[in-house]
């Protein structure tokens, strides 16, 4: 019986990674200094896990920004618009530029796209394919990284994402052809890849297909069996660990057991009944082992030792242990990195803490576990599995978790509470009599730039060297200014700034009960940007208005709208570690009702405008299809509950990111939001054409630019993209705003950008009052 991970947190137990990029990008440090940084984190983080016991410890998922892009740069998938950078620059510039697009002199180049891993809050850059693409090895990172690690005496298994996935997660830029066609052109730069490390002594390696956990074409599904045999006939000595999470295999189970690998990674907290369909179905083959995903990679629980020790014993009686591993059910890139550093009572208190398990903590029950599996620990005379024991046991009955208040809340909710008064047609009679907005109105999602002074201000307040007044005159400041700017600006629909939010998620978790969060609880988010996501252990309610007091405050400096600015439901409840003893859709409900008496306050107090962001509804979306009618029904419910207070002319909108819509678009519009503003500049409004064909009935705003990136667009490429979007929607129902908030960006760029998107928008006023 081996111990298995995954895949270990890679921003370093401080963010050092993250504090390197940005310093790097800002060119405050040298190349070499921000390699030392990432070669470091590497070492410091297989020495842990060589120490606490790990028999099969990764390379190569370790990554300076994003492990697709990794690959698409060692695989040589090098979009044209990048070959003058390729040219010029070293490979890491041109990865960066890949990842963040480009404003030098000659190499103006916008970003690749970047969109949701799965269902999870990580996003990652999408290759791009063109129908004659070659493939190459050009980057040998995984090679160096394995070298890397055997040089600290440290024999690791290579982590990759195998073929399938890989072309299955990019796009198609040209037409007639689909990606999985390009299999056979791919297969021989993995071969290279596999001979490297072989040659280098590498035993196993790890190949992820997370895509087996969705529902697969036959094509898909044959180029599954057609890849891992080519791999075994050409490498019959490498001990393959094909990698699934997320979900089970569902009808791909066949398939996957008929395959030629050394190990088949069940994510067994997803997907508890895999265990018993594989053995149940006498279809393993007699060489074939099984890896475990017991320990949960994506929430915080402590591991339930008991249960995942009666799973594994069902496995080792039918298999016998050496045919067994343990192993998180996934990667711990989606974990925050070590409980120890929580240190501070006030905010996560001894009783909470004593259930909660990070990745260095979560490696410790790996070993543990196997531990007692092997009977080296005896049960009864184990310290950590009495610990274990008490604290699930603490946490079933503890006081904190239950209000008796909320769940006759939730169980009184009649029909009627997630409708409003009356329909979209009539809603917006009354908006446009009571808002008098012009055509093309302009507005912004939420946030301006989050400056590292605003940022000191709130650490100064936390630790007591602000006291709150003083703490509240900066932000006052901070936020008339901002007032200023968009009015002077010409901004039809102002925002206050959220400068006294740290996170759209966190920020509501710190004040709703129910939920705690932690001091240093980072998960990487993309690239160097991490979110702290708070920890809901128990029944959620509002105790105080939670936005109201800053609406107000900014509502009272101008004659325009402002916006009230809230986060939806299934946002929060997305992005935050859930609770894992009752239904997500139980937990979803009651913070729908929170957030619903949060709207009703902003409307008393005089907040004609209301946005109640969803950017997380698709990405909770199940991988399975068979899943999503139970998700979208109690998903768009909770959404609809949370707007449905308030009267017809108060307008509410909803914001989204990188979303597909496209299988998801009549619910959507089931959300019934006055108001959606979408992602959609990266792909060129591409992403419109959904709601164009599906007849959207209310108003849209298709980002005009992308947030994500440095780069200042110019007015008439927003023309241009505002041109597009006039051919499929109703001039009168478009809404001119960039893809998503603002808070990543500098004052400077941000300032640039919305003047030049207000003068796209009167030259599309113009433009259109003349032809009518
Ligand atoms: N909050 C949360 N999840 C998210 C987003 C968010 N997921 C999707 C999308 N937005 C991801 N984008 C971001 C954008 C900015 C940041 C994180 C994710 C960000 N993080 C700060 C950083 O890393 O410097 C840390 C935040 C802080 O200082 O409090 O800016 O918005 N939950
Ligand atoms: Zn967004």
């Amino acid at each position: 019986m081996k111990t298995n991970n995954l895949g270990y947190p890679r921003i370093g137990n401080n963010r050092e990674l993250k504090k390197a990029s940005e310093l790097y990008w800002a060119g405050k440090i040298t190349a070499d200094e921000l390699l030392e940084v990432g070669k470091n984190i590497r070492a410091a983080n297989w020495q842990l896990q060589a120490k606490a016991g790990i028999d099969l410890i990764p390379s190569n998922d370790f990554s300076f920004y994003d492990q697709v892009l990794d690959l698409t740069l060692t695989l040589g998938v090098i979009p044209n618009r990048y070959s003058e950078i390729a040219k010029a620059n070293s490979p890491l510039d041109l990865y960066f530029a890949m990842a963040r697009g480009s404003q030098k002199e000659g190499q103006d180049v916008v970003a690749m796209e970047m969109t949701k891993w799965f269902d999870t809050n990580y996003h990652y850059i999408v290759p791009e394919f063109t129908k004659n693409q070659k493939f190459e090895l050009f980057s040998t990172k995984i090679i160096k990284e394995f070298v890397e690690s055997k040089k600290l005496g440290i024999t690791t298994k290579p982590v990759l994402i195998g073929p399938v996935t890989y072309l299955l997660l990019g796009k198609e830029k040209e037409a007639d052809f689909h990606r999985i066609d390009l299999i056979e052109k791919l297969l021989p730069v993995y071969f290279e890849i596999l001979t490297a490390l072989q040659n280098e002594g590498a035993e196993y390696i790890q190949l992820d297909e997370p895509f087996l956990a969705l529902n697969l074409t036959d094509k898909e599904r044959n180029a599954i069996t057609y890849v891992y045999n080519e791999i075994n006939k050409k490498f019959p000595a490498l001990k393959i660990i094909l990698a699934n999470y997320f979900d089970c295999f569902g009808e791909n189970l066949e398939t996957v057991l008929a395959l030629p690998v050394h190990t088949l990674h069940l994510d067994l907290v997803r997907c508890s009944s895999q265990l018993d369909d594989i053995l149940d179905s006498g279809k393993l083959a007699g060489n074939v082992n099984l890896s475990l995903g017991v320990v949960d990679g994506r929430n915080i629980w402590k591991n339930d030792f008991k249960k995942s020790l009666a799973t594994i014993k069902k496995a080792t009686d039918a298999l016998g242990k050496d045919r067994i591993l343990i192993a998180p059910s996934c990667s711990l890139i989606h974990s925050p990195c070590d409980l120890d550093l929580e240190t501070n009572e006030a905010t996560l208190t001894p009783e909470i803490k004593q259930w909660l398990a990070f990745a260095k903590q979560k490696i410790e029950e790996i070993v543990l576990l196997q531990n007692f599996a092997l009977d080296e620990i005896s049960l009864v005379d184990s310290v950590s599995f009495q610990q274990n024991t008490i604290a699930n046991k603490n946490r079933k009955t503890s006081k904190l978790i239950h209000n008796e208040g909320v769940k006759n809340r939730v169980a009184s909710i009649t029909t009627g509470d997630d409708q409003r008064e009356n329909t979209f047609a009539k809603r917006r009679k009354s908006q446009i009599d009571a808002l008098n907005l012009p055509l093309f109105p302009t507005t912004t999602i939420g946030s301006f730039p989050q400056t590292a002074e605003i940022r000191s201000w709130r650490a100064k307040f936390k630790s007591g060297q602000l006291t709150q007044q003083q703490y509240d005159d900066l932000l006052q400041k901070e936020t008339e200014e901002t007032i200023r700017f968009q009015e002077e600006t010409g901004i039809d629909v102002l925002v206050h700034g959220e400068f006294e939010r740290n996170d759209m998620v966190e920020y509501f978790g710190e004040q709703l009960d129910g939920f705690t969060f932690t001091k240093n609880g980072w998960v990487q988010s993309y690239g160097s940007r991490c979110v702290k996501p708070p920890v809901i252990y128990g029944d959620v309610s509002r105790p105080t208005p939670m936005t109201v007091k800053w609406a107000e405050f900014a509502q009272s400096l101008t004659p325009k709208w402002v916006k009230g600015m809230l986060t939806g439901p299934v946002t929060i409840l997305q992005w935050s570690f859930v609770r894992n003893d009752q239904p997500h859709s139980e937990t979803c409900t009651q913070i729908a009702l929170a957030i619903r008496d949060e709207v009703v306050d902003l409307e008393k107090a005089g907040i004609k405008i209301i946005q109640i962001d969803e950017p997380a509804i698709r990405e909770g979306l199940p991988l399975r299809k068979e899943e999503w009618a139970n998700y979208l029904d109690w998903a768009i419910k909770a959404f609809r509950i949370s707007a449905s207070g308030v009267k017809d002319d108060t307008q509410i909108h909803t914001h989204m990111c990188y979303s597909e819509f496209n299988d998801i678009i009549q619910n959507i519009a089931d959300m019934d939001a006055d108001v959606i503003t979408i992602e959609c500049s990266r792909s060129q409004m591409e992403l419109l054409d959904v709601f164009a064909d599906f007849k959207y009935p209310n108003e849209i705003g298709p980002g005009v630019y992308d947030i994500h990136s440095p780069r200042v667009p110019s007015r008439n490429e927003m023309v241009q993209l505002l041109e597009k979007a006039s051919a499929v929607v109703p001039v009168d129902k478009l809404w001119v705003n960039p893809d998503c908030g603002l808070k990543t960006r500098h004052w400077d760029e941000t300032k640039k950008a919305l003047i030049e998107m207000v003068a796209a928008a009167q030259q599309m006023r113009v433009a259109v009052e003349n032809t009518a």
